[in-house]
C-alpha cells in the first residue's frame, strides 16, 4: 500500500482527484474524511493542508503527495519532484502601486516588501544584489501597499485581476509554478514499483489530454 497526500480544499483539490480517478483508480471520498483507500489499486489518500504536504512526504508520514512548486520550493524540499503535472499553473510575482514608478528590481532597494514566500524571494533578491526588508504575512497580503504596511509585495498570480482590483501593478515575476507530483526518497522497492506505475498512468491521462 502507498500512500498519497494531496490538498483537502482549494485550488489544487479537484484537479489532483480528477487525476487519479483519469488514472484509472476508484475510490470514495466524503467531506468529512481525512483519508480513503483505493479499491482497485493499493493507494491511500490523505487529505491535508498544502503547507504540510512537503514536510509529511520528506519524513515518510505520506509516500506521495500533490503540491504547487511554490509550495514545495518555500519548503525547502525541491528535491522531492519526481513529476510535473501541468495544472494550477501560476507565478510568484512583484507588485507594486499603480502609480508607483518602477524600472527594475534595483528600484526595490531598501524597500519593505510584504510576502508569504521569504524564502523563494529572499533568494532572488540576492541574486539580483538588492536588499530589502521582508515582512512575511500569511494572507492578504495584496493589501499590504494599500494600508502603508509595505512598498510591494510579492505573491502569487494567475489571472491579475487581484493585483488589479488592489491598485497593483505586477512588474517582475520571481518564479514560475505547477503542481507536481512528489515522493519521499527512501520508498522501498515495493512502493517504487508502484510510483512508477503511477507515474507511467499520469504520463499516459497527460499525453491523452494534449
Ligand atoms: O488551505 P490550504 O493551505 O490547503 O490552501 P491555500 O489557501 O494555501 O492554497 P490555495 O488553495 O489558494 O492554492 C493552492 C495552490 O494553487 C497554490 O499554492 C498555487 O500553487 C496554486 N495557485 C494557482 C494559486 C493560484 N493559482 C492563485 N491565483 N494559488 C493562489 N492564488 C491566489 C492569488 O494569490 C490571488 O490572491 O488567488 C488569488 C486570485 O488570483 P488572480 O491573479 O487570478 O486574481
Ligand atoms: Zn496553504
Amino acid at each position: 500500500m502507498i500512500r498519497l497526500a494531496i490538498q483537502k480544499s482549494g485550488r489544487l483539490s479537484e484537479d489532483s482527484l480528477n487525476l487519479i480517478r483519469e488514472c484509472g483508480i476508484s475510490f470514495v471520498s466524503s467531506t468529512y474524511k481525512l483519508k480513503t483507500e483505493a479499491t482497485n489499486f493499493p493507494l491511500e489518500i490523505l487529505f491535508l493542508r498544502d503547507d504540510d504536504i512537503p514536510g509529511y512526504v520528506q519524513d515518510g508520514v505520506a509516500d506521495l503527495g500533490i503540491v504547487g512548486q511554490n509550495v514545495l520550493v518555500e519548503a525547502g524540499f525541491p528535491a522531492l519532484e519526481v513529476e510535473t503535472l501541468g495544472f494550477s499553473k501560476c507565478r510568484l510575482s512583484l507588485a507594486v502601486l499603480r502609480n508607483e514608478t518602477y524600472n527594475s528590481v534595483a528600484d526595490l532597494q531598501g524597500k519593505n516588501i510584504a510576502t508569504s514566500y521569504p524564502e523563494i524571494l529572499g533568494r532572488y533578491l540576492a541574486g539580483e544584489g538588492v536588499q530589502a526588508h521582508l515582512h512575511t504575512i500569511s494572507g492578504s497580503v495584496e493589501i499590504a501597499p494599500s494600508i502603508g504596511l509595505a512598498d510591494a509585495i510579492c505573491d502569487i498570480v494567475s489571472s491579475g485581476s487581484t493585483l488589479l482590483g488592489n491598485g497593483l501593478r505586477e512588474v517582475q515575476t520571481v518564479f514560475r509554478s505547477e503542481a507536481v507530483l512528489i515522493a519521499n526518497q527512501q520508498l522501498s522497492a515495493e512502493k517504487q514499483e508502484l510510483l512508477a506505475q503511477l507515474q507511467f498512468r499520469m504520463q499516459a491521462v497527460r499525453r491523452a489530454r494534449r
